[in-house]
This record gives C-alpha cells, sequence and structure tokens, in this order.
C-alpha cells in the first residue's frame, strides 16, 4: 500500500482553469486513465484522468477551484509499496488530449488567396486525431470575426472549440456534422477577409511565431499550408463559463452520455452553474421523456425523420365528448413505477422465455409444512412463492450471468442474492427486496415476506427495504393468468413471473397422470443472456421445483 499524488498533467501553458465536476470521491476505487475532474476554459472542457489505479483518499480540489499543471488533485492509495513518491502525471495521450485540448493551440491556419479568399483549417492540436464535429457553430453567409469559434470538435475526454484565424464571410462549409477531422483540415472558405490574426508568415517559421504549442504539436509541415497562426483562443464576447450563442453547454462525459441515451442536448434545461447541463439533467430529462410527461421536438413532430418512425404524440382526447367521465391524479406510486417500466421497456430489449415446472410433490410438503406449522402454532404461513425465492437463488448460483447488472460496457457479477418480489398495494405496484436469500430458509423468507407484503399494502415500506435486488419475481399465482411478459426491473437482467398453478393431465410414458404444474415466465435482457442461456436457466427452476432435493447438489 501506498498514498500517491495523482497532478494535473501537462496542460502546455494554460493555467488557472476552472474545476467544474468532480468525477470521484472519497472511498471510491477508480483505475489508472479514469477521469477524476473535468476543467474548463472559456473554449474547451476537457476531464483530467488518473495516472494511479487504488481508492480515492482525499480529494485535493472542490468545485470553483482554480488549477495548473503540478496541482494536486487527490490522494490515492495503491497497492504498489515500492513508492511513496508523487506518481508522474498521466501523459497527455490519445485518450487524454490534455494539452491538445486544453492548451492556448495554434488557432486555425489561415491560407489568405489572391482572391482574397481565406481558408480556415484545423489548427495543431496535438495528439489528437480523427476527431468527431458535434457542433457548427456557424453558417454559410455568416460575417464572422477572428478568433470567433466555428465548429465544435470532440474526443472521449475533450470537446474544443475551432476558432477563426480571420474574419469575413462565410462562403463555404467544408465539414458537417459527424465528419472526423484532423490537424490540418479544412473547415471553411472565408471570403473578403480581413488580414489573418498573426502576420503570415513562411511555413517554416510557424512554429516560432506558435505561442507555445504543446509538446505533442506535430511540425508545421504536417498542416497544409500553416501560414498564419492566431492568437490563443480567447473571444471577447465570450465569457468564461458561459454558453456560446445557444450552443448546450455541457462537458465531454455528459454529452456522450446525452449521445448515448438520444438525447437532444439543446432541448435540456442546465441546471449546473451558470446554466451548465449535468448528467443528473440528461438522467431527468430521459426520465421525463419516458414517462411522458415532456416531449422531444422530434417526438413533437417537428424535425422528425418523415417515415413514420418517431414517436408520435400522447394522443389528446377530449373523453367528456363521448358520455360521463371522472378525472382523479395518477397515484404518487404509479407516477414513479410507471416512468421505470416505461423506461425499462423501452430500453431493455426483452424476450420471455415461458416453461413450466411440476410441482405436485413440493404442493404436497408445502401443504403439510403448514399443517404442521399450524399444530404448533408458529403463526408463519408458507406460499409455494417461497419455495420458488430459494430455488430461483440455485439457480443464479448456477447461471451467475442472471445475478448481474450492466454498468456501461461492463458486467457487474453480484456475490450477493437479494430477491425482489412485485407486491400488489392499494397505491400500486411495490417491489419489496429479501436480502440474503442464499443465507435464509423457507420459513424465514415466508415471514420476512409477509411482513415485507404488510408493510408495502400499509405505505410503509423505507427506501433500504426497495433497494439492491438482483432479480425480481412477480406472482400472479394467487389471482390467476396462464403465462405473461414481466417487465425487467432495471438493472436486473432478468425477471421471474409466476401464474397460476393447475392439475394438469402429464404423460408419464405409458398414460397420462394428473399432475400440479406451475407456469413460468422468465423475461431477460437479450443484450446479457442469450435465449439459450434463459431456456437452461428456466429448465433448471423447473428441475429444482419438481424435486428440491436438487438444490442440495
Ligand atoms: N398458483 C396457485 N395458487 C397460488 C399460487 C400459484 N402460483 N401462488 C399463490 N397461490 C395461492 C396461495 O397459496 C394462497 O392460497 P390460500 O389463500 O388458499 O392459502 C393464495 O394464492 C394467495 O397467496 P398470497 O398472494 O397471499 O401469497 P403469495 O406468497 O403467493 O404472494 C405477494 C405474496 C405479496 C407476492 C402477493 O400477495 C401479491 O401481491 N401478488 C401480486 C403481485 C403482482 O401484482 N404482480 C404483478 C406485477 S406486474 O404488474
Amino acid at each position: 500500500m501506498a498514498i500517491k499524488e495523482v497532478k494535473v498533467p501537462d496542460i502546455g501553458d494554460f493555467s488557472e482553469v476552472g474545476v467544474i465536476e468532480l468525477l470521484v470521491q472519497p472511498g471510491d476505487t477508480i483505475k489508472a486513465e479514469q477521469s477524476l475532474i473535468t476543467v474548463e476554459s472559456d473554449k474547451a472542457s476537457m476531464e483530467i484522468p488518473s495516472s494511479e489505479s487504488g481508492v480515492v483518499k482525499e480529494l485535493k480540489v472542490k468545485l470553483g477551484d482554480k488549477v495548473s499543471k503540478g496541482a494536486v488533485v487527490l490522494l490515492v492509495e495503491t497497492q504498489d509499496s515500492a513508492s511513496n513518491q508523487p506518481a508522474v502525471p498521466a501523459a497527455p495521450a490519445q485518450e487524454a488530449p490534455v494539452s491538445a485540448a486544453i492548451a492556448p493551440a495554434p488557432a486555425a491556419a489561415a491560407a489568405p488567396t489572391a482572391t482574397g479568399r481565406v481558408e480556415i483549417r484545423v489548427p495543431n492540436i496535438g495528439d489528437f486525431k480523427d476527431v468527431g464535429v458535434i457542433e457548427l457553430l456557424v453558417a454559410v453567409g455568416d460575417t464572422v470575426k477572428a478568433e470567433q469559434s466555428l465548429i465544435t470538435v470532440e474526443s472521449d475526454k475533450a470537446s474544443m472549440e475551432i476558432p477563426s484565424s480571420a474574419s469575413g464571410v462565410v462562403k463555404e462549409l467544408k465539414v458537417k456534422l459527424g465528419d472526423k477531422v484532423n490537424i490540418g483540415d479544412l473547415v471553411a472558405v472565408l471570403e473578403g477577409a480581413a488580414a489573418p490574426v498573426a502576420p503570415a508568415a513562411p511555413a517554416a517559421s510557424a512554429p516560432a511565431s506558435a505561442p507555445a504549442p504543446s509538446p505533442a504539436a506535430a511540425p508545421a509541415a504536417k498542416a497544409p499550408a500553416p501560414v498564419a497562426a492566431a492568437a490563443p483562443v480567447v473571444a471577447p464576447a465570450h465569457q468564461p463559463g458561459q454558453p456560446v450563442a445557444g450552443l448546450p453547454h455541457a462537458s465531454p462525459s455528459v454529452r456522450k452520455a446525452a449521445r448515448e441515451l438520444g438525447v437532444p442536448l439543446a432541448e435540456v434545461k442546465g441546471t449546473g452553474p451558470k446554466g451548465r447541463i449535468t448528467l443528473e439533467d440528461v438522467q431527468s430529462f430521459t426520465r421525463s421523456v419516458m414517462a411522458g410527461a415532456v416531449q422531444t421536438q422530434a417526438q413533437a413532430g417537428r424535425g422528425g425523420s418523415g417515415v413514420g418512425l418517431d414517436l408520435l404524440p400522447w394522443p389528446k382526447v377530449d373523453f367528456a365528448k363521448f358520455g360521463a367521465i371522472e378525472t382523479k391524479p395518477l397515484p404518487r406510486i404509479k407516477k414513479l413505477s410507471g416512468a421505470n417500466l416505461a423506461r425499462n421497456w423501452v430500453m431493455i430489449p426483452h424476450v420471455t422465455n415461458n416453461d413450466e415446472a411440476d410441482i405436485t410433490e413440493l404442493e404436497a410438503f408445502r401443504v403439510q409444512t403448514n399443517a404442521e406449522n399450524e399444530k404448533a402454532k408458529s403463526g408463519i404461513k408458507v406460499t409455494m412463492l417461497a419455495f420458488v425465492i430459494k430455488a430461483v437463488v440455485a439457480a443464479l448460483t448456477k447461471y451467475p450471468e442472471f445475478n448481474a447488472s450492466l454498468d456501461g460496457e461492463n458486467l457487474v457479477y453480484k456475490h450477493y442474492y437479494h430477491i425482489g418480489f412485485a407486491a400488489d398495494t392499494p397505491n400500486g405496484l411495490m417491489v419489496p427486496v429479501l436480502k440474503d436469500v442464499d443465507r435464509k430458509g423457507i420459513l424465514t423468507i415466508s415471514q420476512e415476506m409477509s411482513e415485507l407484503a404488510k408493510k408495502a399494502r400499509d405505505g410503509k415500506l423505507g427506501t433500504a427495504d426497495m433497494q439492491g435486488g438482483c432479480f425480481s419475481i412477480s406472482s400472479l399465482g394467487g389471482i390467476g393468468g396462464t403465462h405473461f411478459t414481466p417487465i425487467i426491473n432495471a438493472p436486473e437482467v432478468a425477471i421471474l413471473g409466476l401464474s397460476r398453478s393447475a392439475m394438469k393431465p402429464v404423460w408419464d410414458g405409458t398414460q397420462f397422470v394428473p399432475r400440479l404444474i406451475l407456469p413460468l415466465s422468465l423475461s431477460y435482457d437479450h443484450r446479457v443472456i442469450d435465449g439459450a442461456a434463459a431456456a437452461r436457466f428456466n429448465a433448471y427452476l423447473g428441475q429444482v421445483l419438481a424435486d428440491y432435493r436438487r438444490i442440495l447438489l
């Protein structure tokens, strides 16, 4: 174990950039290259990566602090006992193009032609390669001033605006949204252009006139016609921390999350400092859209694809025109669970595997157990659900991907077994969670289940009673039905639906015999679980319920 300092790496001669987001906190386990904080200048924002893996002991910066190269971001406890020396800051590598992103890189090179046309090119942006154009900040016909931002480019760790090195009228835009650009690529052609910001100089002398090129800067010869280099990107009209002319203001990771969720950032209201859009803003916008409380412009029919694939607005009907009506507010629990159900249904590719379990012997055992309990006046009534909960844990142990959750591109496997069960309450559906089912017997499970179900019906469930679930069961067996499609309770990856058991004729090889059959409906997240795995899980569950001794194997 060693305590190491993680410092702000080389960010060129940029200094005093503001800390706008803390992405980790003490106690977090971090990996090398993981983003720790987001810093921002007036033209670029970027995430500062860690040079170490370990556990965060202390944060040395807070929101609003100004940091420069070498500032200690945090202390991390590493496994490495070799050294107590401060860690070498992460190099501004391609994943973390520190100096490229935030250094006052030489601005767009301008190549004036004899006709007064000036070509604006992507300046030296160090190690940045194939960065995506995410915003066009000007259009053909616009009059732009020198150093005005023309486009925004973004990598996974940083975003920056590419400024113009001259003033004039935009004649041609040479890039479009989604294009990948590199140093020297033509961005726009201006006409009637005023002299470029820095006096034109022969290519060979360009590096000398470029203000503090980053160590990663490519030689001037690599950039086509880099005859001029603009001054550091400082737009007089653009105050640090303020959005540029309607540009949604958000850090690279928030933009990335928005892109992955398909959230139109321009429609999200930022609640962060100076209107900044935070990750919570993006998540809450998604929740509101899923709940139908908010419509995106595309949903509202503006800017749709025109091929009928966009969601239509919710139908507005004057029901009173057709008969007597009564309007009541949706109960709070239904509002909350509705938003979750809608998100889960839309975002998770559900498939349901239907199977059956022969529970004839198990039901006889259950009836016998209840008779004994009654005699002993234990007050515990065992239902089939308790046996199913315990059998599910056996199946989760055998097929661990069912006890996992998606976390970005990772799958988190849980080594604990907390099972949620849907409870029907006067206010709507609630899902209390039975903890550590693997360590409990059927009687304890039955007792805790009936206590939790009562708490749910009385509206007394606490948040802790509903957290930490690994897998859920929705039993409609006491009510009816044959099979149904339960909706997965994200971030879980599967849910089991139980319908009403019934006596059925089953062929035993020589004759039909009456057997008690319990329908099992297993919905699974097809991104995580293959159909074959789901069929195996459900079949194994059926085998355990048919012969409970298998749980001991
Ligand atoms: N087949 C036949 N009978 C069944 C059965 C099944 N699969 N499961 C339960 N039963 C019987 C029980 O044995 C009990 O019978 P008796 O009254 O004769 O003893 C009766 O149905 C009622 O059982 P229960 O509901 O009290 O107990 P449970 O453990 O089965 O379920 C709970 C508890 C809380 C899950 C349940 O009461 C409940 O709320 N279910 C609804 C869940 C729900 O709404 N799911 C839908 C979610 S998606 O919208």
